[in-house]
């Protein structure tokens, strides 16, 4: 506490700067500076769940994808490998060796999503591991004490996502709960010493399902906590993509102008185009990783289905239209090979290609903001971006 108190003054929170605002969409060009380095925003943040990027080295996320902030997840790293040896570890950033900014999920979304027997009520939820079955108890105070010695730099607060389809008075009493649970976060941040040296800093997340005046009360309410940055949450899970971009829309007009917007667990290429053009300046989502598993290459002429027979004998690049390695160094026939022999390599690959896409894709809108012509290239590239090769 001591040294923390001594320092606190030499390390300012979380900084955003913002470069650019576009004239025809609210896209924004800016700039996220954390004791670990900067963001240039909007950014993708490929998801590193349990301390790795599934099939991806940290060496190659610097060198080929040029990731600029990864995720980790609460619920995982807590239930494996355990706080213990997070705490002997030194934090994440030390175990897995990252020196660039993480930023963790808050288990409010795994919780829901993984674990089995799940009891929620006033002081936390309850549940079972999907690992071994064993019981734990997650409130919002257990979460900050997680995240703090994860030792992430943006820590998310404690929510509960409502599914969808949920009804006015579900999503009404999920949000109102999700708030309380936030003035609990924040006491509980504030009343606890930055953890591993470095500054850590708090996101409230939005909540209330498709209805507008959830939305905006919920907005308004997170907005009032004055943190360095927000997020939205409770999206693509399920409603019309229409609904999405209609209630993000909303979001992004009632949350602060002058810090960061992160959309939660958002999307394809396309989605993640449509959404820099409404004013989110933060993205992450399992596809590029979890669809390139499953034989799925992004590409910036369109999309590929690797396992497909018409790759047989096609020795052009994967993606030379990229301005990363993987795309030119590797051919087609070669990584639909490896993905019918069942070889880690083509899973390596398509990770890494489909990174490297999304990587680039929010670096070229970047350079459209600020360019001043974003829209009309968005227009222009969506329809290629979806094409089926
Ligand atoms: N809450 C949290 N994490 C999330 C979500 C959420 O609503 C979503 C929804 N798209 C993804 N990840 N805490």
């Amino acid at each position: 506490l001591c040294f923390n108190s001594y320092l606190a003054p030499l390390m300012p929170a979380l900084a955003f700067e913002l470069l650019k605002t576009d004239s025809g969409s609210a896209a924004r060009a800016g700039k996220i500076t954390t004791d670990h380095g900067v963001i240039e925003t909007p950014i993708f943040m490929p998801v590193g769940t349990i301390g790795s990027v599934k099939a991806v080295s940290q060496h190659q996320l610097k060198q080929d994808v040029n990731a600029q902030i990864i995720l980790g997840n609460t619920y995982h790293l807590y239930l494996r490998p355990g706080m213990e040896t997070m705490q002997a570890a030194g934090g994440l950033h030390r175990f897995m060796n990252w020196d660039r900014p993480i930023l963790t999920d808050s288990g409010g979304f795994q919780v829901f999503s993984l674990a089995a027997n799940r009891k929620i009520n006033e002081e936390g939820v309850m549940f079972q591991s999907h690992i071994d079955g064993s019981k734990h108890l997650f409130t919002p105070e257990k979460v900050m004490d997680i995240e703090r010695n994860i030792g992430a730099d943006i820590m998310m607060a404690f929510d509960e996502c409502p599914p969808a389809n949920s009804t006015y008075k579900y999503a009404l009493d999920s949000m109102k709960l999700t708030h309380r649970w936030l003035d609990r976060c924040f006491t509980h941040f504030n009343a606890t010493p930055d953890k591993w040296g470095h500054t850590q800093n708090l996101f409230p997340i939005v909540q209330g399902a498709v209805y507008h005046d959830l939305r905006k009360e919920s907005c308004e309410y997170i907005a009032s906590k004055g943190a360095t940055g927000n997020a939205i949450g409770g999206l693509s899970v399920g409603e019309p993509e229409p609904v999405m971009y209609e209630i993000c829309q909303l979001c992004c007009e009632n949350l602060p102008q002058n810090k960061p917007r992160y959309l939660m667990g958002v999307g394809t290429p396309w989605n993640i185009l449509e959404c820099i053009g409404l004013g989110i300046d933060m993205f992450d989502c399992v596809m590029p990783t979890r669809n390139g598993r499953n034989a799925m290459l992004f590409t910036t002429k369109g999309i590929i289905n690797i396992d497909n027979k018409k790759w047989e004998t096609d020795f052009s690049p994967i993606d030379d239209g990229l301005d990363s390695e993987v795309g030119h160094y590797y051919n087609k026939a070669y990584v639909r090979h490896l993905f019918k022999a069942g070889e880690i390599l083509g899973l390596t690959i398509a990770s890494l290609q489909n990174l490297a896409f999304y990587l680039w894709l929010v670096k070229e809108a970047r350079k459209h903001i600020l360019q001043g012509d974003f829209k009309s290239w968005k227009d222009e590239i969506i329809p290629v971006l979806k094409t089926r090769l």
